[in-house]
């Protein structure tokens, strides 16, 4: 799906701002039709934001089920010429949406866009209303998994096997936009380069897909804008004398301008659509991760969307500031753990020139880990009643639908479908092996792979071969030999030797390692839970990842504290952050910094 972009021939209205509200506990807002007038009895509530934080009432932040959110919009005035179109940048996990009690809309995962074509359903110049039914349940069919239980007091409650917090809402920002008749909807772009002696040459293969179009031409910018290649059709390759390329650090962006017609000479309604990229190469090959041919060492974090208040809802001063702080410590990636992120923090990577390795939301499906979660017996995760050929249906449409999002960004360099999944059964290996298949067909540029759990150990673990990196989320020191560290330095090590032995070849990358890391908590014997605990366990890791070249890349959990459910482990949210949630600096951060600071100089 492209991203809303404006042009020439596209204009962009935001419907971000204070919407009305209301809960649905009984789940009577369908059979009452409450899209048809407007909400009984609403509260306000901004968009985009999770609901859960944005006022004081239990009820709203505990709240499982579905919520009703409104608005009143306006149709352009000269509607007819053009399309109108509904878009919002996501909602979670369900949404049902109605424009004057008419559903125009209905979409299933709660980290991706989706739109409406509205223009049949709105009068010119007229006032509209806009209603949405957000449902936050999750089950076995549902990416990412999770299913409803009763506590002892008889209240449905939401389980799932992830520790962030379910937020919910409209997350991202909706807007209307309009289109000519004849337009751009799909855009695909593949790069490479070759260098000679007149310098380096890059070469652009682009795909245009352009309802009732005839004619399509296309229109390469530079970064100021001047124009270095065009050509003519919905397909075809260029080629960008001495171009530069985006590199990690420096993200150099050009623009595709599509140009879509009715017929060569002209017609009424032509649609622009500028869609950017970068010229960059991924490899892997011989145990490195390569970019642009050059070895690529990843420094940085696991993350989350997650911030007081607004939850998960998407906030340009948050991202600026938390690019500022990747940068001021030296990190240069990060992945978008656990599910996609916004399409404004991968426009922001490209142009900051951030390397992003892209997830899914497909988290937590393994029951082994309910044990430390529930307690009770364990689930068989691979079965009819729970994850089952719909739910990999599910998680195959999900990948699909990401990497069309996704596949045009320069920062993206490897696809992770998933994040601690079951990895060592017959089972898990029947249920992968058609994803990464279809993860390959629709991008059959990019590397693919999957994260890695303590459980899934090389002896034991059946997937690693489908894919083309090895990603390990490693918790020696912590939730294994929990404060002893050469007990964990020596289980690290035999594990990596282990992999090195099982998966040679692939390129190893740390994606989780950490401690959870009160702010402020002191320890002259530095023990588990203070600052200085936290700066012992990375420097050890560390010391362990300099002495293997296999070793590729270093993303610690987490940039910084987040929300959780509550639990015997968490204190006020997951503590492993390098910031607090408000992000002051812990300890380790500088200690970090100097590091990935010298590594910055030295590659
Ligand atoms: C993990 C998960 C991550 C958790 C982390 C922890 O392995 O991938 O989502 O937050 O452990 O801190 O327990």
């Amino acid at each position: 799906m492209l991203s809303v972009r404006a042009s020439s021939s596209r204009t962009v209205t935001s419907l971000d701002g204070v919407w009305r509200f209301q809960l649905d506990p009984e789940d009577r807002g369908q059979a009452e039709r409450w899209f048809a007038t407007p909400l009984p009895a609403p509260r306000p509530m901004p968009v985009p934001a999770s609901y859960n934080d944005i006022t004081i009432a239990p009820e709203v932040h505990d709240h499982v089920g579905p919520a009703w959110y409104e608005r009143e919009a306006v149709a352009p005035h000269n509607l007819g010429e053009d399309r109108l179109v509904l878009r919002f940048g996501s909602v979670t996990h369900e949404a049902r949406v109605w424009v004057d009690g008419v559903e125009v809309a209905q979409h299933t995962g709660g980290y991706l866009p989706f739109e409406a074509d509205i223009t049949d359903h709105v009068t010119a110049g007229r006032d509209f209303r806009i209603t949405v039914r957000v449902d936050n349940r999750l089950s076995w069919q549902s990416i990412p998994v999770g299913f409803l239980a009763e506590d002892a007091q008889g209240r449905t409650v939401q389980r799932y096997f992830h520790d962030f917090f379910n937020y919910a809402g409209i997350h991202r920002s909706v807007v209307l936009y309009t289109r000519p008749w004849i337009a751009v909807t799909d855009v695909t772009i593949v790069t490479d380069y070759a260098t000679g002696p007149e310098g380096t040459a890059g070469r652009v293969t682009y795909t245009v897909e352009a309802e009732g179009a005839e004619h399509v031409h296309v229109v390469v910018k530079d970064a100021a804008g001047a124009e270095v290649a065009h050509a003519e059709g919905a397909a075809g390759t260029l080629t960008i004398d001495n171009v530069n390329l985006w590199q990690p650090g420096s993200g150099y962006l050009y623009t595709l301008e599509v140009h879509a017609r009715g017929s060569a000479d002209g017609g009424a309604s032509e649609d622009v659509y500028p869609q950017r990229f970068g010229v960059r190469t991924v490899t892997v090959r011989d145990s490195q991760f390569l970019i642009n041919g050059e070895p690529f060492y990843f420094r940085g974090y696991g993350r989350h969307e997650d911030n007081l208040v607004r939850g998960k809802g998407h906030d340009p001063a948050l991202m600026v500031h938390d690019f500022e702080l990747m940068e001021w410590q030296g990190a240069n990636s990060f992945r978008t753990s656990h599910y996609p992120y916004a399409e404004e923090v991968m426009d922001y990577a490209d142009e900051r020139g951030f390397v992003v390795i892209d997830e899914t939301a497909a988290v937590g499906l393994n029951t082994a880990i309910i044990g430390g979660f529930f307690g009770g017996d364990p689930i068989p995760l691979f079965s009819e009643d729970h994850v089952n050929a719909h739910t990999q249906a599910a998680h195959a449409d999900h990948i699909r639908e990401l990497i069309a999002r996704d596949k045009n960004h320069p920062c993206v360099v490897l696809w992770s479908l998933a994040n601690e999944p079951e990895s060592n059964t017959e089972a898990s290996l029947r249920y992968f092996e058609p994803l990464a298949a279809a993860a390959r067909e629709a991008d059959p540029t990019r590397p693919v792979g999957y994260v890695n759990v303590m459980m899934g150990q090389p002896a034991q673990e059946r997937v690693v071969d489908l894919f083309d990196v090895v990603m390990l989320n490693r918790y020696y020191g912590w939730y294994v030999n929990n404060g002893d560290l050469p007990a964990a330095e020596a289980g690290l090590r035999a594990e990596i030797d282990a992999w090195i032995e099982r998966a040679p070849g692939k390129p190893i990358l740390f994606t989780e390692y950490g401690a959870d890391t009160l702010s402020g908590m002191r320890d002259l014997l530095r023990r588990p839970w203070s600052e200085e605990f936290q700066v012992d366990l990375l420097a050890m890791y560390h010391r362990v990842f300099d002495a293997y070249p296999q070793i590729v890349g270093e993303q610690m959990w987490n940039f910084a504290d987040f929300q959780t459910g509550t639990g015997t482990t968490r204190v006020g949210g997951n503590k492993k952050g390098m910031f607090t949630r408000s992000r002051e600096p812990k300890q380790n951060a500088f200690v970090v910094r100097d590091r990935w600071l010298g590594k910055r100089r030295s590659h």
